[in-house]
């Protein structure tokens, strides 16, 4: 059993998206809980993805490329957790802000935070605070992540932060934020709970802002 888990585990971090299906399903069809194949295979993986990133042995692609193999094996998982009713560590709403068309930083934390175990609920680029504030009363999450791209969208984080406020919905999740041209000094500035600056530290200051280790 700890076999399949491990020959997860190398699959993803060695980006094989083919390998991670077949390794799921090997377990899967060998009794293995999907508990143990998301926490000690997927996630465990993807913790490791971020601490190589961290360390300069991964770049960007590598990071992509593991965070994809991850997300082959969540399309075999994701039923059965749902059907197993495996509750997620916390469910984040995330997007880009109005204005702003960039994403391929706001998916890969997305990937990021959905290899640490949390449920996605991704709005794609250019959301409106309306369409946030649509999102939160829907889905009712923990963290809403912004991201922002351009000096000129930034400021579209503090308006949405802003609405939120108007709202009288700004107190029932965290905030984090994210993006080239924002800091930690920004955030606080503007209120927001956390900051990060890639997308392994938004894995790691999400899970902080949920009270897990
Ligand atoms: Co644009 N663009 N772009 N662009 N683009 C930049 C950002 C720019 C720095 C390029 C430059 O001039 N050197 C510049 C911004 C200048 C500024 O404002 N200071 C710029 C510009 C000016 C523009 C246009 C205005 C160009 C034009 O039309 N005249 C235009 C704007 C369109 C719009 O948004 N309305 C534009 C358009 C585009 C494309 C559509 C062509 C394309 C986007 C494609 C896409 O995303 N689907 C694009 C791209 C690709 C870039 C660059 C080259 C790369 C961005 C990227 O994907 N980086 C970029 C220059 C650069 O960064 N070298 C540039 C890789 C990605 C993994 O990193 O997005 O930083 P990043 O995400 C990181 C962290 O920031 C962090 O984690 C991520 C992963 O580690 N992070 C978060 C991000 N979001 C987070 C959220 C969090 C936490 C962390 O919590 C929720």
């Amino acid at each position: 059993m700890e076999d399949l888990i491990q020959g997860i585990y190398t699959a993803v971090v060695n980006g094989n998206a083919s390998g991670v299906k077949q390794k799921i399903q090997a377990a899967l069809d060998n009794g293995v809980p999907v508990e143990e194949l998301l926490n000690k295979g997927l996630i465990a993986a993807m913790k490791e993805v971020g601490q190589l990133f961290e360390e300069g042995e991964y770049f960007v692609p590598e990071m992509l490329i593991s965070a994809r193999a991850m997300q082959s094996g969540m399309v075999i998982l994701r039923p059965i957790l749902v059907e197993q009713d495996i509750k997620p560590i916390g469910k984040v709403v995330i997007g880009t802000v109005k204005g702003d068309l960039h994403d391929i930083g706001k998916n890969l934390v997305s990937m990021m935070l959905e290899g640490a175990g949390f449920q996605i609920v991704d709005l794609g680029t250019d959301v409106a605070p309306e369409k946030f504030l649509e999102a939160i009363n829907t889905h009712q999450p923990d963290i809403v992540g912004m991201s922002a791209l351009l000096t000129t969208t930034m400021t579209n984080i503090e308006k949405t932060l802003r609405y939120f406020e108007e709202n009288e919905v700004r107190n029932g999740f965290k905030v984090i934020i994210g993006g080239a041209p924002v800091t930690q000094k920004y955030a606080d500035e503007i209120g927001a709970d956390g900051f990060a600056p890639d997308a392994s530290q938004a894995a790691v200051v999400s899970k902080h802002l949920m009270g897990v280790a």
